[in-house]
Parts: structure tokens; C-alpha cells; sequence
């Protein structure tokens, strides 16, 4: 592939992984992003000019993204609205982007005949017990809970039709929660970072035993492009990297590395319909690929995002007041 269309490229994962595909292949990439909120141009600051090109763009225009695809070998479609306590506070951009947004994409892929990756979440698998030996896997049943994940599901959903119905060349992957450098600080990990960089507490919803599986970003670029290169028309692959955690226990390592005595924290409001754990069995993706991930060791891996947040506070100090204001607004 040496033509790479990426929507959502100017966001956290996005962008990542088109420093990945520079930084791994041969091939251009040119990025359609709308520049919400959640974009950033500074993470693609640096780049190659003469292979990396930005297009301001709505992945839901038909009129803008029908000639890029065309125009390109591959699109790999992270552009979404991902972030779960704003889905409760207003749904609609959540389908207007998720949901539309995917549908046009395919209907240009479908007329141009362009290889798509689609690039989900494995909240669509609603969440497990705490002590519930399973975990997901790409035939576990769709659960979705929030408008978030349920429009992520509806998105799945289409793609899957649309390889069956039309034959468009489509791979989806289902992802656990990324962190690294570059995620909005609206998201768990680096709120509670820069909370504390800012001298106040970190926030817990509910009682903090709800389980997340962290992977950081970087290994789930080299997991998108593996998939993306030599998975199976089709297919589904899940990606993560056995990184379980309770809230309760990541918020105490954040606040260790940042010495900062391991019990200063709040207990706020909880989310609500607050998914209590995901966890995610990776071995189709590591056996048929044979991926694997090189962030080993979660703990250094915090620690390097806690250096790069202090290290990039002209990036995110600006938004955020706006960012707390509202979550205050909700208790949170
Ligand atoms: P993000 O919110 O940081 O970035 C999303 C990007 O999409 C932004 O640059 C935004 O401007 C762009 N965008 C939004 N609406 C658009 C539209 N209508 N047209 C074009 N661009 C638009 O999100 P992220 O955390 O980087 O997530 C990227 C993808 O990965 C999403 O599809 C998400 O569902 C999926 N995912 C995320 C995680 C995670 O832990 N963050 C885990 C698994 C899967
Ligand atoms: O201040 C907080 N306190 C808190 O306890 C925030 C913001 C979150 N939380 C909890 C809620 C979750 O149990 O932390 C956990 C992680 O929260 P988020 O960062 O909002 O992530 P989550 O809802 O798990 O969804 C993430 O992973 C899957 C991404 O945002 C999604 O885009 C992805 O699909």
C-alpha cells in the first residue's frame, strides 16, 4: 500500500499511528480530519511534507470524502466522537459522526473498490463480571452500553454488512483503552495527571473497582498496521495487551510516581450505566500475525506518559478550565 487515507489522523491514536506508518513503511498518508475538539495539528507537527498531507474535512461529506478515497490505495478510519461522559451529555454528534460517518466511508470504498480498515473498540462487548475467568473475544455477543459504544457497535455492524452484501475488502479491529502521549484530558489517565500537576485531586467515579485494560497507543499502531497489511478480508481481530486494572489501582501508581501519598484522591459521582470490566484475549491477532506488544511493563509506561504531560503543558493548560467546568457540572 503506498497511498494511505487516515481519517481522525489529527487525533490521540490517529496521529500516532501515522508517525507509525512514516516511521515503518514506504507509503504517503493523507489525513481527512474535521479538527474537533479532540484534533490536534501539534502531534503531526514534524512530519515529512512530501508524505504526509492534512485535509480539513467531515468523514459524513460525501462530497469530500467519495474523490479522496478513490484517490487512495487503503483508508484506515479512526475518525470518531470517543469519548463516553460526552455521549451522555449529548448522543447526536456520537451517531451524526460514528454512525453516518462510517456509512459514507463504506459507500465510497464500496464505489471505488479501496481496501478499509474500521477502527473500534471492545465496548461493544459490554462489560464482565470482576470475576468472570472469560474474556472477550471476537465472538462474543454484542452488549453495547452507552450511546458511545452503541454507535461504535452500529458502525461494526455496517461494515460487516457491507463486506457481505457488497464485497467491499474490510478488516475491523476491537481495541482496549489506549493510553500514551497526545490523549485529550478529557479521558481517565490524563486527567488525573494533570489534575495533580495542577495541585488538586484526582477524581474517582464510584467506588473505583471498575477494571480497564490498558495498552499503550504505540502497540496498538503496530497491531492497526499488521491488521491493516497481512489480516484476512473480513476478519475481525481484537487487540490488547494483558494489562488489567481497577481504577482504584492506577489512580494510587499515578499518584506514587508523581510523590504524591497514595490515598489523595476523591471518590465523585459514577458514571452512569458505568460499564465494570473489560478485558480482552488477543491470541487471533497474535497467532495469525504475529503480533505482540512492546510496552511490556505498565508502569513504565505511566511513567513515561506522567513526563510527557508535564513535559507538554502549553498543549493541554489551555483547556483545562472548560474540561473541569464540565465535569463539575455533573459532580465529577
Ligand atoms: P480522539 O477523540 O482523540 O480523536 C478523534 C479524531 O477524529 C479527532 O481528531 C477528531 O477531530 C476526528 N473527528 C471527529 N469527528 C470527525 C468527523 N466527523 N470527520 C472527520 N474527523 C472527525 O479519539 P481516539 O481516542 O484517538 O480514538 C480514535 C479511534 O479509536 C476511535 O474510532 C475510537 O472509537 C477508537 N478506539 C479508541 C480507544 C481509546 O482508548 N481511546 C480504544 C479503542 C478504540
Ligand atoms: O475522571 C474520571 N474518573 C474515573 O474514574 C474519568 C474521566 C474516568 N473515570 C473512569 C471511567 C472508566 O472506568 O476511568 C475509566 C476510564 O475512563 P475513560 O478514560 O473515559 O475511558 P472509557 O470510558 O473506558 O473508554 C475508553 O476506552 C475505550 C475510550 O475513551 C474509548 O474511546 C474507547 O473506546
Amino acid at each position: 500500500m503506498h497511498n494511505i487515507l487516515v481519517t481522525g489522523g489529527a487525533g490521540f491514536i490517529g496521529s500516532n499511528f501515522v508517525h507509525h506508518v512514516v516511521g515503518n513503511t514506504d507509503a504517503t498518508v493523507t489525513v481527512l480530519d474535521k479538527m474537533t475538539y479532540a484534533a490536534s495539528s501539534d502531534a503531526l507537527a514534524g512530519l515529512p511534507e512530501d508524505r504526509v498531507s492534512l485535509v480539513v474535512g467531515d468523514v459524513a461529506d460525501a462530497t469530500v470524502v467519495d474523490p479522496l478515497v478513490a484517490a487512495h490505495d487503503a483508508v484506515v478510519h479512526f475518525a470518531a466522537e470517543s469519548h463516553n461522559d460526552n455521549s451522555l451529555r449529548d448522543p447526536s454528534p456520537f451517531i451524526q459522526t460514528n454512525l453516518i460517518g462510517t456509512f459514507t466511508l463504506l459507500e465510497a470504498c464500496r464505489k471505488a473498490d479501496v481496501r478499509l480498515h474500521h477502527v473500534s473498540t471492545d465496548e461493544v462487548y459490554g462489560d464482565l463480571e470482576l470475576d468472570d475467568p472469560k474474556r472477550f473475544t471476537e465472538d462474543t455477543p454484542y452488549q453495547p452500553s452507552s450511546p458511545y459504544s452503541a454507535s461504535k457497535a452500529g458502525s461494526d455492524h455496517l461494515v460487516r454488512a457491507w463486506v457481505r452484501s457488497f464485497g467491499v475488502r474490510a478488516t475491523i479491529s476491537n481495541c482496549s483503552n489506549n493510553y500514551g502521549p497526545w490523549q485529550h484530558i478529557e479521558k481517565f489517565i490524563p486527567r488525573q495527571i494533570t489534575e495533580v500537576i495542577e495541585g488538586r485531586r484526582p477524581r474517582l467515579y464510584g467506588s473505583g473497582e471498575n477494571v480497564r485494560d490498558w495498552i499503550h497507543t504505540e502497540d496498538h499502531s503496530s497491531a492497526v498496521l499488521a491488521i491493516l497489511e497481512r489480516g484476512r478480508i473480513g476478519e475481525t481481530y481484537l487487540i490488547g495487551a494483558d494489562g488489567e486494572k481497577n481504577n482504584l489501582e492506577v489512580v494510587r501508581l499515578i499518584l506514587r510516581l508523581m510523590g504524591r501519598p497514595e490515598d489523595d484522591f476523591e471518590h465523585v459521582t459514577d458514571r452512569a450505566g458505568h460499564d465494570l470490566r473489560y478485558a480482552i484475549d488477543s491470541g487471533k491477532l497474535r497467532a495469525e500475525l504475529g503480533w505482540t506488544p512492546t510496552y511490556g511493563d505498565f508502569e513504565d509506561g505511566l511513567a513515561q506518559t506522567i513526563s510527557w504531560y508535564e513535559e507538554h503543558a502549553d498543549w493541554w493548560r489551555p483547556h483545562k478550565q472548560a474540561v473541569e467546568s464540565a465535569y463539575a457540572a455533573k459532580g465529577q
